[in-house]
C-alpha cells in the first residue's frame, strides 16, 4: 500500500485522500486477487479506480465487493489472450473519506491491511511475494480558548469596544463556560452576548456581568441534541472605558490590564470534558500626545486648556513637559499634536 503512512489532524472530518496498492518487480503476472481491510468507524471507502496493466479487452474483474460495513474492500482481476505482466504497476487506486475525528487528546490509527494476497502466473501458479500493509492516523488538534484581539488600545474616554472569546479546533462542543477578569477601575463591562457557535437553542445558566468586582462569568449549553465542530465565538464583550490618563513629554502615563481568562471549560454532548489552551487578552490606554481632554483628538478645547491653565494658574495636565509651571513650551506642544490624529 502507497502511502505506506497517511496522517491527519482534526479538524479533518468529510477531507478524503487516495492510497494506491502497487506491485514492484512482478514476473510473468496474468492475475491478481487482494483484501483490503481497514477500521470502518474512521473511514469510509468512497472510490475504487481498478487499473489492471492490460488492455481493457484482455481482463476480466471476478470480484470487486465493498463491504463498508465489515471495512473491507475485495477485488479479484485475471487476465486473458495476453502476454503475462513484467513490471511494476499500480493495481488499484482507492479513495477514502475521513468519518471521525477524534476528541483532544485521544489519537486514533488503523492499518490499511493487505491480505490475502494472491498473484498467479500464466499457468495458475502462484507467485511468491511479500505484502506490505499501510497506516492510516489522525491526530487531535489541542482546541484554544483565546481573546480576540489579543491587544485592544483604547485612545479616549468613554469609548467603547468589543471583544470575542473565540474557540479553535474544537470537536463535539455542547457546553462551555469562562471567566473574564479585568480591571474594573480602568472599565466597565457594558454588555455581554452569547455567541452562535453552539447549535440553538441555548441553555444559559449563568450569564453575569458583575462589574464591581471586574468579573464577567457565562456558563452556557446547547438543548439541540447536536454537537458542533470547528472554531468559532462563544461570547463577545462589550467594554467601556472609564479611566484616562493623559500624555507628558517624559511619562507616556499607558493604562493596562489583563483580559484575564480563567475557570475555562468545554466540554462534549458524551461529557467529556476537554483540555485546551487558554490565551488572556490584553487591554491598554494609550493617551494621544496633546489631547487633554482625552476625547482621543487634538483640538482647540486642548489648547484652551493650556491657556485656562497658564501660569500664575497651574494645574499637572497642562504642564506637558513637566517643569512645574504652564508656559508658551507646554502650548507650543499642544500646537505641534494639533489635528494629527496620530
Ligand atoms: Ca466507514
Ligand atoms: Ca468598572
Ligand atoms: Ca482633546
Ligand atoms: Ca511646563
Amino acid at each position: 500500500v502507497a502511502p505506506s503512512e497517511v496522517e491527519y489532524w482534526t479538524l479533518a472530518y468529510g477531507e478524503t485522500f487516495t492510497v494506491e496498492v502497487k506491485i514492484v518487480e512482478v514476473t510473468d503476472l496474468a492475475g491478481y486477487e487482494l483484501k483490503l481491510y481497514w477500521d470502518t468507524t474512521l473511514l469510509d471507502l468512497v472510490n475504487v479506480e481498478i487499473t489492471p496493466p492490460w488492455p481493457e479487452a484482455n481482463y476480466i474483474i471476478a470480484k470487486n465487493l465493498t463491504d463498508e460495513a465489515a471495512g473491507l474492500y475485495w477485488l479479484a482481476v485475471g487476465s486473458y489472450d495476453i502476454e503475462p505482466f513484467t513490471g511494476s504497476t499500480t493495481l488499484a487506486i482507492l479513495t477514502f473519506k475521513i468519518t471521525y475525528d477524534p476528541i483532544y487528546p485521544e489519537n486514533r490509527t488503523c492499518t490499511l491491511d493487505l491480505t490475502n494476497t494472491k498473484l498467479s502466473d500464466l499457468m495458475g501458479e502462484p507467485i511468491y511475494h511479500m505484502v506490505h500493509d499501510g497506516r492510516y492516523s489522525i491526530f487531535s488538534t489541542k482546541p484554544k480558548l483565546e481573546v480576540k484581539p489579543s491587544t485592544y488600545i483604547a485612545h479616549a474616554l468613554g469609548e467603547t469596544f468589543t471583544i470575542d472569546i473565540y474557540v479553535s479546533d474544537i470537536v463535539d462542543l455542547y457546553n462551555y463556560t469562562f471567566r473574564l477578569s479585568y480591571d474594573t477601575t480602568l472599565l466597565d463591562a457594558v454588555n455581554l452576548e452569547i455567541g452562535s457557535f453552539l447549535n440553538p437553542p441555548i441553555y444559559a445558566y449563568k450569564f453575569i456581568i458583575d462589574d464591581a468586582n471586574g468579573e464577567i462569568y457565562l456558563w452556557v449549553w446547547s438543548t439541540s441534541g447536536t454537537p458542533v465542530s470547528g472554531s468559532g465565538v462563544l461570547a463577545t464583550i462589550t467594554f467601556k472605558v472609564t479611566k484616562a490618563t493623559t500624555w507628558t513629554k517624559y511619562h507616556p502615563n499607558i493604562l493596562a490590564c489583563a483580559l484575564d481568562l480563567h475557570d475555562t471549560k468545554l466540554i462534549t454532548d458524551t461529557n467529556v470534558e476537554v483540555p485546551h489552551d487558554i490565551i488572556d487578552g490584553i487591554y491598554r490606554y494609550e493617551p494621544k500626545p496633546g489631547d487633554l481632554d482625552c476625547d482621543g483628538h487634538v483640538g482647540l478645547v486642548d489648547l484652551r486648556i493650556v491657556a485656562y491653565y497658564y501660569d500664575p494658574a497651574y494645574n499637572p495636565i497642562a504642564d506637558l513637559n513637566e517643569d512645574g509651571v504652564v508656559d508658551i513650551f507646554d502650548l507650543e506642544i499642544v500646537a505641534y499634536y494639533y489635528g494629527g490624529d496620530c
